[in-house]
C-alpha cells in the first residue's frame, strides 16, 4: 500500500487580507458549494450569515492542497459547525443535500434570475417573488413599474448575464481611455475590480480616474459621459456627484462600503466588430454570418450591452480609491474589519484613520496603505478571497 500522503502544515492567519487568495485555487467542488448557502443568505438578507459562510470559502480557497478528510481543517479558523457540516457531507457523499436543495428550490432560482435584472436587489426580488413573479419575462408580462436602471435591465438581461471577457474589457479600456483623454489630458486611468485581480470574465468592467493635479478631476464626469453620449456608446447612465466635501458623518465612516466618489454605473455599447478586428484569423466565437458577409452576434445584433463602472477620485485619495475598487469584495471587508478591530484605524475608499493619533494617514500608494495597517503587501491577483 502507498504510504499515506501528509497533509503540509499551513499557517492560515484568521483574516482574508493576511493571506493570499490566488484566482484559481484546489478546492472549487467546497467553496462553490459553501458560496451557493452565501448567496442564498443573501437573498433573505441575513448578511452574518452570509459572510460566515463567505469567510469559510475564503480559507479553503487560501489552502494550497485539495481538501480530503476532516481532520486536515482542524486548525483552520473560521470554519463554523454549519460549513463544517457541509464540507464533511461533500467529502463523504460527493455532494451536501442543503446546497442541492437549495440550489434546486424555487425560491433560489427565482431569486437568482430576479436579482439578475440590473437595479434589482434581494428587498425588490424577495417582494416580487412574494407576489408570484419568478422571472424577468414575468415582470413585463405583469406591467410592473420599474426604474430607468431596471427598465434598462431588463431590455439588456440576456448580455448582462453573459459573462465580459477580457478582450471585451480591453476595447472598452481604449474607449474610456480615449473618452478620458479627450476632456481632460494627463488624466490616470486605471482597470479595476475583477480584471486588476486577474479575472479572465467579469459582470461589468471597473475604471478608476484620477488626475495629479488635485482639483483638476472635479465635475469631470459629466464630461466624459457627454463626450461617450455624442458618440453613441452608451445605453444607460446613472452619474452620481461627489458628496465627500459635503458629508457630515466623517469621511472615513461612509455608510456601508458605499463611498462618495463622482461615479457613472452605465451601460456601454460595444460593437461586436472591435472586439473582433484584430483577431479576424482566429476561429470567431460568432457563428452568424449574414448573407452581405458581417459578422452578427448574440441573437443577430452587431452590438451588445456590457455594464461599466466609472469613479473619479482626486490624487489625494486615490491610493485608497484603488484598493478600495479593486476588491474582492470579501478581501474590502476584511481589510476594514482588520482596521477597526485589530488597529483601531478607519479605512474607507477615502481615507485612514487612526483613532489613537487622532488624524489621518497619508498614502500615495497602496503599499503605503498596507504598511500603516501593520500588514504585509497583497498584491492585486492574491486579493481573490
Ligand atoms: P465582477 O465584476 O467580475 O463580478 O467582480 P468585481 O469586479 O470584484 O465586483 P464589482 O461588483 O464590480 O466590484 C468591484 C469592487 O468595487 C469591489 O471591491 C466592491 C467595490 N465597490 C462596489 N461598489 C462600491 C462602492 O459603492 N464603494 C466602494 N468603495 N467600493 C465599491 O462595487
Ligand atoms: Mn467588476
Ligand atoms: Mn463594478
Amino acid at each position: 500500500p502507498k504510504p499515506t500522503e501528509v497533509t503540509p502544515a499551513v499557517i492560515m492567519k484568521s483574516y482574508a487580507c493576511q493571506r493570499r487568495t490566488p484566482l484559481k485555487h484546489h478546492n472549487s467542488f467546497l467553496t462553490e458549494a459553501l458560496e451557493i448557502l452565501a448567496e442564498n443568505a443573501e437573498f433573505s438578507e441575513n448578511e452574518g450569515r452570509s459572510v460566515a459562510f463567505r469567510r469559510s470559502a475564503s480559507v479553503l480557497k487560501a489552502l494550497p492542497y485539495v481538501v480530503r478528510a476532516m481532520n486536515e481543517l482542524k486548525d483552520l479558523p473560521c470554519l463554523g459547525e454549519h460549513s463544517l457540516r457541509v464540507i464533511k457531507e461533500i467529502l463523504e457523499d460527493g455532494t451536501s443535500s442543503e446546497v442541492e436543495s437549495t440550489r434546486q428550490s424555487e425560491q433560489f432560482q427565482a431569486m437568482k434570475a430576479l436579482t439578475g435584472v440590473f437595479g434589482v436587489g434581494a428587498r425588490t426580488a424577495d417582494r416580487w417573488f412574494r407576489e408570484g413573479l419568478r422571472s424577468p419575462e414575468d415582470l413585463i408580462r405583469t406591467g410592473q413599474k420599474l426604474n430607468h436602471a431596471q427598465q434598462a435591465g431588463v431590455q439588456y438581461y440576456t448580455d448582462l448575464n453573459t459573462p465580459v471577457t477580457e478582450k471585451e474589457a480591453m476595447v472598452i479600456s481604449d474607449i474610456v481611455e480615449k473618452a478620458v483623454k479627450a476632456v481632460l489630458p494627463g488624466a490616470i486611468i486605471t482597470l479595476t475590480g475583477g480584471f486588476r485581480r486577474g479575472k479572465e470574465v467579469g459582470h461589468d468592467v471597473d475604471f478608476l480616474i484620477t488626475h495629479p493635479e488635485e482639483g483638476a478631476e472635479e465635475r469631470l464626469m459629466p464630461k466624459i459621459v457627454n463626450w461617450l453620449e455624442d458618440q453613441g456608446l452608451l445605453l444607460y447612465q446613472k452619474t452620481t456627484r461627489n458628496s465627500y466635501l459635503e458629508s457630515k458623518d466623517g469621511p472615513a465612516r461612509p455608510p456601508s462600503n458605499m463611498d462618495r466618489f463622482e461615479r457613472c454605473f452605465s451601460i456601454f455599447k460595444l460593437e461586436q466588430a472591435q472586439v473582433n478586428s484584430d483577431t479576424r484569423l482566429e476561429a470567431s466565437s460568432c457563428n452568424f454570418g449574414t448573407t452581405d458577409g458581417t459578422q452578427e452576434c448574440h441573437s443577430g445584433s452587431s452590438w451588445r450591452a456590457v455594464r461599466v463602472d466609472l469613479v473619479v477620485s482626486p490624487y489625494s485619495q486615490f491610493a485608497f480609491a484603488t484598493l478600495g475598487w479593486t476588491g474582492s469584495k470579501l478581501f474590502e471587508r476584511e481589510l476594514r474589519r482588520w482596521a477597526g478591530q485589530e488597529k483601531g484605524m478607519s479605512l474607507s475608499s477615502h481615507a485612514l484613520y487612526d483613532s489613537k493619533q487622532q488624524r489621518y494617514l497619508h498614502a500615495i500608494s497602496e503599499e503605503d496603505i498596507f504598511a500603516h495597517l501593520g500588514l504585509e503587501y497583497i498584491p492585486p491577483s492574491e486579493r481573490n478571497a
